[in-house]
């Protein structure tokens, strides 16, 4: 019988309660039963396709690529990554379904924290999109809260690919704590931020335009160079200049 390392055991079962908790149900494990790793043997030797780089890319042929519980797990071959922060619930998920115009690319919920792991979409072998867990859901078990919080802290802080970090606040109410603290921590680790005010379709035009101002102060005197705009998911504002963000990004040396 193959062997493999005592980390290797570790890492699968931190994997596997993470994906019970993400709870993927049985369509999307249609969708993609070849990628749902079931044994540590399995998960030792991950094998995947990938799609060349031939020089152009394009957000819509985002395909599903791998989960992970750490740092240490993520794919190993990225150039350049843009991943997507925010409080849980605020429309990550949903969002990397808009810019990508890929539907069900990533799972969203009505209920929070159902993306518990560093969900990898690969747009050819070496520029991903990346979802993060959601923070601030208080449901999550404490424990698994703290790990979260050392794995994202490890991955932002070490992920040499990671090239921007496009963070989600809801319109109605953005830059809570847990916001700021997400925000405070790229900035001091020097990456590039753009900031999408989600779910602008629940707020009249001039409510949602004086959300942005008030963020924008905020930005200016305590956070220069961190750029925001408003954005909904469901009616389509703000989509074209996010993407221009995102692939600015993955493009830039
Ligand atoms: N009205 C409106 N609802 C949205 C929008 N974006 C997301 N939602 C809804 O908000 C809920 C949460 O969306 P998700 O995309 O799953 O949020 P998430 O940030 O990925 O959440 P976690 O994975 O739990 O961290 C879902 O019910 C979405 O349908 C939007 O632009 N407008
Ligand atoms: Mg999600």
């Amino acid at each position: 019988m193959r062997r493999v390392s005592a980390q290797v055991i570790e890492d699968w079962q931190l994997y596997s309660q993470l994906l019970e908790l993400q709870a993927i149900q049985p369509q999307s494990l249609l969708l993609h039963p070849y990628k749902t790793i079931r044994t540590p043997f399995e998960w030792d030797s991950f094998f995947l396709y990938k799609r060349p780089y031939n020089g152009v890319m394009n957000l819509n042929q985002a395909t599903f690529t791998t989960s992970a519980p750490k740092l240490s797990r993520c794919p190993t071959e990225s150039i350049a990554e843009v991943a997507f922060a925010g409080r849980s619930n605020a429309g990550k998920s949903s969002a990397l379904n808009r810019l990508t115009g890929v539907n069900g690319l990533a799972r969203t919920s009505k209920t929070p924290g159902r993306t518990q792991l560093i969900n990898y979409f690969e747009l050819d072998e070496a520029h991903y999109l990346v979802d993060l867990p959601g923070y601030g859901f208080a449901k999550v078990p404490l424990k698994i809260r703290q790990q979260w919080e050392r794995h994202l802290e490890e991955y932002l802080r070490d992920r040499k690919a990671l090239r921007g970090l496009i963070i989600l606040m809801d319109i109605r109410h953005p830059m809570t704590d847990n916001d700021r603290q997400m925000v405070e921590w790229s900035h001091f680790i020097d990456r590039p931020i753009h900031i999408l005010l989600t779910k602008a379709d629940k707020l009249k035009r001039g409510a949602a335009m004086a959300s942005l101002h008030k963020v924008e102060a905020t930005l200016k005197t305590e956070f220069p160079g961190i750029t925001v705009q408003i954005f909904s998911s469901t009616k389509g504002i703000g989509v074209d200049e996010a993407r221009q963000t995102v692939m600015n990004w993955l493009t830039s040396d």
